[in-house]
């Protein structure tokens, strides 16, 4: 069974596509009263969050914590995977070390989405690349080292990065090699834009596909654009995905309304 998530945010950030940090108690509470089972939470820096208040409030609401997400530390601070200053470069694997602690004491994967940089800026795109993996790579073993659930690595649209776009592109950098700690996380905002096929690609992904995030062709809730999410279930059905459908989606018209409109249609096709 696929269970329902919505993004929100437990930090300020300038990412619009994710419901604005407010008070975490009200929206704990709202998505839970709504069916949610779980919450995706993006935090900038786990040093600045109470990771037991989280833990607390997830329990009292009945919510599963159902990833964390981390590209505010790119958005909002410029740090990322690739940077050729070998400085910032720590600083991005030393705060994913911390989500992956963070998110051993919430039972949560981490997302590696932006945080692994824009890519071919000052150097070539192979030199961003190898950093990336490298990095990865260091991150991984770090998640094995101190059994942290994992990391999942999102695919992202041209216009945010030029590093791995498609998920037929993520599927490949697991033909390359394989991290026991890593799965992948298919986002259809982004494939929408990037993939051929959404429905091949995912039935390509199969068993490396840890985590979706759903999301219309215009970034609003599934059901307020023209993305074919029947192909797409259809798809997730066949490949025995059984993870979350985390919603995350501008807070249009309001962080409530999109909440409400995400819950009515993932009622109607799950
Ligand atoms: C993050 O999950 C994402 O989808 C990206 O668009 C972040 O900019
Ligand atoms: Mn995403």
């Amino acid at each position: 069974m696929m269970k329902a998530a919505f993004v929100i945010s437990v930090s300020a950030t300038a990412f619009e596509a994710i419901a604005p940090a407010g008070d975490l108690e009200k929206n704990f509470a709202l998505l839970a009263r709504l069916g949610f089972e779980g919450v995706e939470i993006g935090v900038r820096d786990p040093a600045l969050v109470e990771a037991e208040r989280i833990r607390e409030l997830a329990q009292k609401h009945g919510l599963a914590i159902a990833a964390i997400g981390t590209g505010q530390a790119l958005v909002d601070e410029g740090l990322s995977f690739s940077d050729p200053d070998p400085a910032k470069r720590s600083a991005a694997i030393a705060r994913v070390k911390k989500q992956l602690e963070l998110g051993k004491k919430l039972a949560a994967q981490v997302i590696i989405g932006l945080i692994r940089g824009r890519g071919g800026v000052g150097e070539s795109l192979e030199e961003s690349r190898r950093r990336m993996l490298a990095a990865l790579a260091e991150c991984a073993d770090y998640a094995e080292e101190i059994e942290a659930p994992g990391l999942l690595f999102e695919p992202i649209n041209r216009y945010e990065t030029r590093l791995v776009n498609s998920l037929e592109q993520g599927v490949a950098l697991f033909k390359e090699r394989r991290w026991p700690k890593v799965r992948l996380l298919a986002d259809t905002f982004h494939m929408n834009i990037e993939d051929h096929d959404i429905a091949v690609s995912l039935r390509q992904a199969g068993k490396l596909l840890g985590h979706m995030h759903l999301a219309d062709s215009n970034r609003l809730a599934p059901g307020q654009g023209h993305t074919d999410f029947g192909a797409i279930l259809a798809a997730l059905r066949e490949i025995g995905y059984s993870g979350w459908l985390s919603a995350e989606i501008m807070p249009l018209p309001t962080p409530e309304e999109a909440a409400r409109l995400t819950m009515d249609f993932l009622r109607r096709v799950l």
